[in-house]
């Protein structure tokens, strides 16, 4: 069954490409994208929110390919003069990026919920699936090392992920209100599949089902939940997924993901590499190529995991 609305799940870059990837093979009226804020945080006085970011530039084709996040064709005239008057410099922002954060920071300033911002942007940008947080209110992931309590961007940028995790909370999630196009769209008749992108389960995904609310409504939507692994090969594609795991204690693998989110999947997707493990994972398994470097690639897995979802039919969730 085609047509029906897919809600996918999304943070950081591997999430992004993936949301690219339904963005082109989906209508954009029955794409509804739900990005990871756990990142979010206060830098030089600006709100800067990486994963809206990170989804909004790869959806309007205006993502830096090199780097991973940010904009392409940048210059970094702000950040030369910053370090020149012995200013912060130790996470980057561009010219043009800067932009949207001092629009962001001025309308949350001035009482704008992050949605209708990020709304705004996408459409001044030409995104037109609709790209929403998981919350208008604040959730900051935050990693418990050896050096203490580091929040989420001191970590993952100025710490080059080389703390050892002990543990990783999300402050502000026990009062922080799902986003109701989320909530709406997770109850709609006509819901074909909710998507859970290979972005690190820890630092992306977990962040937005810790939002009260949102484990529930998934548990009972009609629609398949499918995931897909983040982990190929005992690898993170990109991030520090599977050294997280290790820290962790988990294995790093495609399976360990899976057990996570055990209570929520219907499906799972994997890659050729780990075929092997299909048959352990106790649930329906579609082996694919799931590493995604070319534009066809991203097409071909958002292909692949809307045809698994569909092949479990409507009544999977119920
Ligand atoms: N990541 C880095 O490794 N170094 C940076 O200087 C950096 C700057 C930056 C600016 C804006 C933005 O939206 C993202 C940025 N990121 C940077 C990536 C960011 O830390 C990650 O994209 C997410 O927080 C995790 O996926």
């Amino acid at each position: 069954m085609s047509g029906g609305s897919v809600v996918a799940l999304s943070g950081g870059i591997g999430g992004a490409k993936l949301a690219l990837g339904l963005s082109r093979v989906l209508p954009p009226e029955e794409l509804l994208i739900v990005a990871n804020t756990g990142d979010d945080f206060e830098h030089l006085g600006l709100s800067i929110s990486p994963d809206l970011d990170t989804l909004m530039y790869t959806l309007a084709g205006l993502a830096n390919a090199e780097l991973g996040w940010g904009r392409r064709d940048e210059t970094w005239a702000f950040m030369d003069t910053l370090a020149a008057i012995g200013g912060d410099t130790w996470f980057r922002l561009g010219d043009r990026d800067l932009a949207v954060h001092v629009e962001r920071t001025r309308r949350l300033a001035a009482g704008e919920p992050l949605s209708a911002i990020t709304a705004e942007l996408c459409t001044r940008l030409g995104v037109r699936p609709r790209v929403v947080p998981m919350s208008d209110d604040p959730v900051r992931t935050r990693l418990r090392t050896e050096e203490g309590w580091l929040d989420f961007q001191h970590y993952f940028v100025r710490l080059q992920c080389r703390p050892v995790v002990q543990e990783i909370a999300f402050a502000g999630a026990a009062t922080a209100r799902p986003q109701p196009a989320l909530l709406h769209a997770l109850g709609a008749e006509g819901l074909r599949a909710v998507i859970i992108c290979p972005s690190n389960p820890f630092i992306s995904i977990e962040p937005i089902l810790a939002v009260p609310g949102l484990r529930p409504a998934l548990a009972a939507c009609r629609a398949p939940v499918i995931a897909v692994s983040p982990i190929v090969g005992g690898r993170a594609v990109k991030g520090p997924t599977a050294k997280m795991m290790a820290e962790l204690g988990l294995a790093p693998s495609a399976a360990a993901v899976a057990a996570r989110y055990r209570d929520l999947l219907d499906g799972y997707v994997i890659d050729h590499d780990d075929a092997a493990a299909a048959g352990d994972l106790g649930l329906p398994v579609t082996v694919t190529a799931t590493v995604m470097t070319t534009l066809a690639e991203r097409e071909a897995l958002a292909r692949a995991v809307l045809g698994a979802a569909d092949a479990l039919g409507g009544d999977a969730g119920a």
